[in-house]
């Protein structure tokens, strides 16, 4: 495994607490799979806006290529940070106690025309780490080509897992599935 520690970070994950790191840390984790420097912070738009603004006003000129930004509620993280970057920024909805993350969905995805944030499903940060990765594919044709072995590992998994289905029959494959 090439050393990334050193590597200018490319992918930039921010969170709006400490509280939404059990969901972002799967954007984390999908960036180490893929090998691709990334940092994460905790940048909040209503009680660190200062910070968050600097941040994102100069996340390009650092080498920064996509921003992936998490909040809850109000969430307004990945709608401000888009407003000051050039940069894609792409947004993860945090489930919240309250309204379930409908409320975070609802404010990320509801942009103002000229100002995108690509939203991704409730809490799904894994799918917010994977479209960064395409993104910095795009100029990066052996990073594309973990891409696709990423998906012919999916497909493979799948087509196991349909296999076993048609062996076992359904009620022992939901046996084994409660067991794990
Ligand atoms: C948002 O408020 C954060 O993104 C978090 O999801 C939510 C709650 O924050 P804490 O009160 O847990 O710090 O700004």
């Amino acid at each position: 495994m090439p050393d990334i520690s050193t590597a200018t970070p490319r992918i930039a994950i921010a969170m709006g607490s400490d509280s939404d790191l059990p969901t972002m840390a799967a954007a984390a984790e999908v960036c180490d799979r893929f090998e691709v420097p990334y940092t994460a912070n905790i940048l909040s738009a209503h009680r660190t806006p200062e910070r968050m603004l600097e941040f994102a006003k100069t996340a390009h000129l650092k080498g920064y290529r996509v921003i992936i930004a998490g909040a809850g509620g109000a969430a307004h993280l990945p709608g401000m940070m888009a407003a000051l970057t050039p940069l894609p920024t792409i947004g993860v909805p945090v489930q919240t106690r309250h309204l379930s993350g409908v409320d975070s969905l609802y404010s990320i995805v509801q942009m103002p025309r000229g100002i995108p944030v690509a939203t991704v499903a409730i809490g799904n940060s894994h799918n917010a780490g994977l479209l960064a990765i395409q993104i910095l594919a795009c100029q990066q044709p052996e990073l594309l080509e973990k891409v696709q072995a990423y998906r012919a590992e999916l497909a493979e998994m799948v087509e196991g897992k349909d296999e076993q289905l048609s062996q076992l029959g359904y009620r022992p494959y939901l046996d084994r599935m409660a067991a794990k």
